[in-house]
């Protein structure tokens, strides 16, 4: 059982109605009574009740600020142990006033990153995969994005995993009973009934499997980098979709020199955006590092936005563009139409297809409806759509059901070639704690500590 009591905010830092500090452990009520001023005794009111008071230092009676308290008493609790939520005001002084006197209490001291959670998981209430997706709850940039995370912090996923190392725990005990009685003819039926359970658990893991890609886009957004020649209107892109003016657009060819990054939702399908400097040969210092930055988001990119200037015909530079790029996942985009017209738009028609190539006027805001349309057309064709939310995005899990799919598949070609059942028994073992370390089973303290880690402050 863990002995001491942590403390931290909980709400962002800045100016704000409240601000919440969440206090957790054996000491938590007896903490926050000692400093709590109102007209109940914490230690004697209900669980899960409010109550209004005041902070105030014990030692000189001065009164720090107006508080409500939430007290939710272990095991019905976030972290399974007593929790005292302070809500006090907002803004940068109160709350770290709040704070500081709690922590000068006997037994507190300050939470570490993601160390709430991290006690809900040790205390048993959630697995790994649960608090991992709590991590994503908090990130999560798009409606859909949230609605998966929130599914596997409820345990979607946990679901299916221990399902599948139940099957597995059978066999392992269907293998253990013909290794104690071997006999005659039941080897043979023990190899059949391996393959099967087997062939069955690994296409379980390749379902889960094939909702990776898209996991993670949702996830993570779509890498989308805004490419071309200079002054074609890659910024003023960004800023159309972005809905703010959040790149420098000017009529000076090579403006942007960094990679602008912002996060947009078109439709419901969230983009990383990336504009970047203008491709071309440059003399100057400080452009040829943006160029070569632009390159290399080209490379890393889900999705290329390849912007043209329709008033002007096909450099040297951009045909070397097309067909470095009409092979990967490109949508190409005609800007300036309301200039006169002078692109040779069959060259991008014959590259690209019609349904990849997009006329705009980003000055006269048109056009888009069909970007939009586009991209979607891109992001939902041929994917796989996981009908009941589960989604496995995680690196961590990724690689974990791979492994346990390779073991499950080495089990099969033992079995194939009638390798001695108690060999074959030790892959079976592999893959079921493989799957285990997905959920937090016998995985080891670091790795419990690098994974919690990755939280803010106070969750
Ligand atoms: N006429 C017209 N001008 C446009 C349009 N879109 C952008 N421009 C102008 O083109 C110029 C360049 O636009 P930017 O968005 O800065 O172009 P960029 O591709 O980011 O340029 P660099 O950062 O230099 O590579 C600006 O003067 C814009 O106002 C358009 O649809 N029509
Ligand atoms: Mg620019």
């Amino acid at each position: 059982m863990i002995q001491d009591t942590i403390a931290a905010i909980s709400t962002p830092i800045g100016e704000g109605g409240i601000a919440i500090i969440r206090v957790s452990g054996d000491g938590a009520v007896a903490a926050v009574e000692r400093i709590f001023a109102g007209k109940i005794k914490l230690s004697e009111v209900p669980t899960h009740t409010v109550h209004y008071g005041h902070i105030q230092d014990p030692a000189t009676k001065s009164r720090i600020d107006e508080v409500l308290v939430t007290l939710m008493r272990g095991p019905r609790s976030f972290t399974a142990e007593d929790v005292v939520e302070v809500s006090c005001h907002g803004g940068f002084i109160s709350v770290k006033k709040v704070l500081d006197l709690l922590l000068e209490q006997d037994g507190v001291r300050l939470a570490e990153p993601g160390e709430f959670t991290k006690r809900a998981f040790l205390n048993g209430r959630i697995d790994l995969s649960q608090a991992e997706a709590v991590i994503d709850v908090i990130r999560a940039k798009s409606d859909r994005a949230q609605r998966i995370a929130m599914k596997q912090s409820e345990g979607s996923l946990s679901k299916k995993i221990k399902e599948l190392r139940h099957e597995l725990v059978e066999l392992m005990a269907h293998i253990e009973v013909n290794i104690d009685y071997p006999e005659h003819d039941v080897e043979e039926m023990t190899n059949a009934f391996i393959k099967e359970k087997c062939v069955k658990a690994m296409e379980q893991i390749e379902r889960l499997l094939a909702t990776a890609q898209q996991g993670k886009i949702l996830r993570e957004g779509i890498v989308t980098a805004i490419v071309g020649k200079p002054n074609v209107g890659k910024s003023s892109l960004l800023n159309t979709l972005a809905q703010e003016n959040r790149a420098i657009v000017t009529d000076i060819p090579g403006t942007t020199r960094d990679v602008i990054e912002e996060f947009v939702n078109v439709n419901g399908i969230p983009l990383k955006l990336l504009d970047t400097a203008g491709i071309r040969e440059t003399a100057d210092i400080v452009e040829q590092i943006g160029v070569e930055k632009s390159r290399s988001a080209l490379a890393d990119a889900d999705l290329i936005l390849l912007v043209f200037n329709g008033a002007e015909r096909l450099q040297e530079d951009e045909l070397e563009l097309i067909t470095q790029l009409k092979a990967r996942q490109t949508i190409v985009i005609v800007n300036k139409l309301d200039l006169p017209q002078q692109i040779e738009t069959d060259v991008l028609l014959r590259e690209f297809g019609p349904e990849r190539v997009v006329k705009m006027s980003l000055l006269e805001q048109q056009g888009i409806a069909d970007l939009e349309k586009a991209i979607a057309s891109i992001f939902f064709s041929g994917q796989v759509e996981s009908s009941d939310l589960t989604y496995v995005s995680n690196a961590r899990h990724i690689s974990l059901f791979k492994k346990a799919k390779s073991s499950l598949d080495e089990a099969l070609e033992a079995a194939e070639a009638y390798v001695p059942i108690d060999m074959i028994q030790i892959d079976i073992r592999n893959a079921w704690e493989h799957l285990g370390e997905i959920i937090g089973d016998s995985v080891g303290d670091s790795l419990i500590d690098q994974i919690f880690s990755q939280f803010c402050l106070g969750k």
